[in-house]
């Protein structure tokens, strides 16, 4: 009865519902038209919020499970709460509206609410109007329909129909939202050594704008052609230097920071406090390293280990200048993304700061303006958009650390399986990547016979830095039949890598991988 009573209450309000369902969809999508993916789409700091306050064992299921579609996933509840949230603050603007009797109060609440929220959630009142200029249009162009219409005749269309309009006015909005939105995405990969790009050393003008660059740009682009040249070239497996560098953040939307505005500072247990700017680091010597970087989290054989070329300087300069005194030896890096990671200070000897990647400025993705560089470490503690490093008096944990992780100390030893190929001559050539940080690899056995015999792989020619990947490769006469084939590594200190298999969580993924190639 109650329920009935209050099923049909609904069904009355069902033009108010729909009206207030759609200006608030519109009021989202607004809010994306003007901001694009930035910090400044209201469902950015909605989705941050869930991302941090998630449980560990959820995050790391979803992690585990869905690999990227988790980050999706938190993408879309964020944007529905978002779409509820808007919705119900134009729905308290009809109502305040009919109360006055002024469609004119509504309108202008159902926009003034979520522009409201807005601008608080994301700090940024003008492009926040986005999220307000469209619920106010809706609500206004309804209020005036009804008044053409005339009060009486307001219902009479059928609830189906309405729905209908309803559903055609919003797909219109978010198209239109998507194509404004996407509009503003960053445009990709600015040279280093492009004088147009505004390095704020150039800004600075007088003898700073003479300044060569340290490294010129023929030896990066020599660094990048030697890996060219040292790759072997297989179907289905990466070059030595990555195509696509995977991503993995706390955040679906990467924080946005401005270069000129950007410093990093080392705190806390010091004796004095250090802070460099961007136009300093541009200016000092600079250098270019290849460095890998594995994701904790990955897949024994997965896709979230790459290498690039990055351009920096070296991170202790600035550890030593602050002169640390904490008791702990150890230190926590702090990003603009709110993120955190705490290792041992040891690590941080052949630290990198980069702000280059493969010789373009480095990407928003990856870290703009700055990111660090921790060789041999977990991915984790290689923190983008850095803004501190404190020195710490005691232990503390990290972003992931507090979910359960171990994902601070030195990668485990892999040799992953992506290229699988039949040759004309019926032969097979298996290969992939091979890494186990500073350790370095010395060697990579393949067997054919699920683990029976081995033989020793062909190694890609090593690149020069301390914390490199190579390649693998291997051609053999197939048995008859479905066979098994397994890849194993041994690193440079002549350790074998475990055979037993372990999930990432918590410490990485661990063991030999191995594959069914059928004849
Ligand atoms: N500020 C910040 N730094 C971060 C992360 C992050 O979410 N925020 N993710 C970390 C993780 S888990 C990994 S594996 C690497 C991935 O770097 P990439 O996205 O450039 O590949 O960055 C690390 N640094
Ligand atoms: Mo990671």
């Amino acid at each position: 009865m109650q329920s009935q009573l209050t099923v049909a209450r609904l069904r009355d309000r069902l033009p108010e519902i729909l009206t207030a369902l759609l200006a608030g969809s519109a009021g989202v999508a607004g809010s994306y038209a003007a901001a694009g993916f930035t910090p400044g789409f209201v469902v950015a700091p909605i989705e941050g919020f869930l991302a941090r306050t998630m449980p560990g064992v959820v995050v790391t299921f979803a992690i585990q499970t869905l690999g990227s579609l988790g980050q999706q996933l938190s993408l879309l509840t964020a944007i529905a709460l978002a779409v509820v949230a808007f919705s119900s603050l134009v729905g308290i603007g009809i109502v305040v509206g009919a109360r006055l009797d002024s469609p004119w109060v509504a309108a202008l609440l159902a926009g003034a609410l979520p522009w409201g929220v807005t601008t608080l959630l994301t700090g940024d009142p003008v492009v926040a109007l986005g999220a307000g200029l469209p619920p106010t249009l809706v609500v206004a162009v309804e209020g005036i329909f009804r008044s053409v219409r005339g009060a009486d005749d307001a219902d009479v269309s059928p609830g189906r129909r309405r729905v209908v309009e309803s559903a055609v006015a919003l797909l219109g909005i978010g198209g239109l939202a998507t194509a404004f939105g996407s509009r503003q995405q960053p445009s990709a990969g600015q040279s280093l050594d492009d004088p147009s790009t505004p390095t704020p050393a150039d800004e600075a003008g007088s003898e700073e704008t003479d300044q060569q660059p340290t490294e010129t740009p023929s030896e990066r682009e020599r660094l990048l052609a030697e890996a060219d040249e040292k790759s072997l070239d297989l179907p289905g497996m990466d070059p030595l230097v990555s195509e696509k560098f995977y991503n993995v953040d706390i955040n679906a939307v990467d924080p946005e920071v401005n270069a000129d505005e950007w410093s990093l500072t080392v705190t806390g247990a010091v004796e004095q406090e250090v802070t460099v700017d961007y136009q300093e680091l541009r200016s000092m010597a600079s250098e270019d390293r290849f460095n890998t970087l594995r994701c904790v989290g990955e897949k024994l054989n997965g896709h979230k280990m790459d290498n690039a070329l990055w351009t920096g300087v070296p991170i202790q300069q600035f550890v030593d200048r602050a002169g640390p005194k904490g008791s702990c030896e150890c230190v926590m890096f702090r990003a603009a993304d709110d993120y955190f990671e705490e290792f041992p200070l040891a690590a941080l000897e052949d630290g990198f700061l980069a702000y280059g990647m493969n010789g373009d400025v480095l990407p928003k993705g990856h870290g703009y303006p700055v990111r660090a560089l921790v060789p041999g470490h977990w991915g984790e503690i290689n923190v983008k958009w850095i803004t501190e490093i404190e020195i710490l008096d005691k232990e503390a944990e990290g972003y992931w650390e507090k979910r359960g992780w171990h994902g601070t100390g030195p990668v485990n030893t892999v040799a992953k399986i992506h290229s699988i190929q039949h040759l004309d001559d019926g032969r097979i050539r298996v290969g992939g990547h091979t890494y186990a940080g500073t350790r370095g690899i010395e060697l990579v056995e393949v067997s054919t016979d699920g683990g029976e015999t081995w033989a020793e792989a062909t190694l890609s020619e090593p690149l020069p830095g301390d914390d490199v990947w190579r390649q693998w490769m291997y051609t053999y006469d197939p048995p008859d039949g479905e066979h098994e084939v397994v890849a194993r590594a041994t690193d440079g200190t002549g350790t074998l890598q475990p055979k037993e298999e372990a999930n990432a969580f918590p410490s990485g993924p661990s063991g030999w991988v191995s594959t069914t190639i059928k004849p």
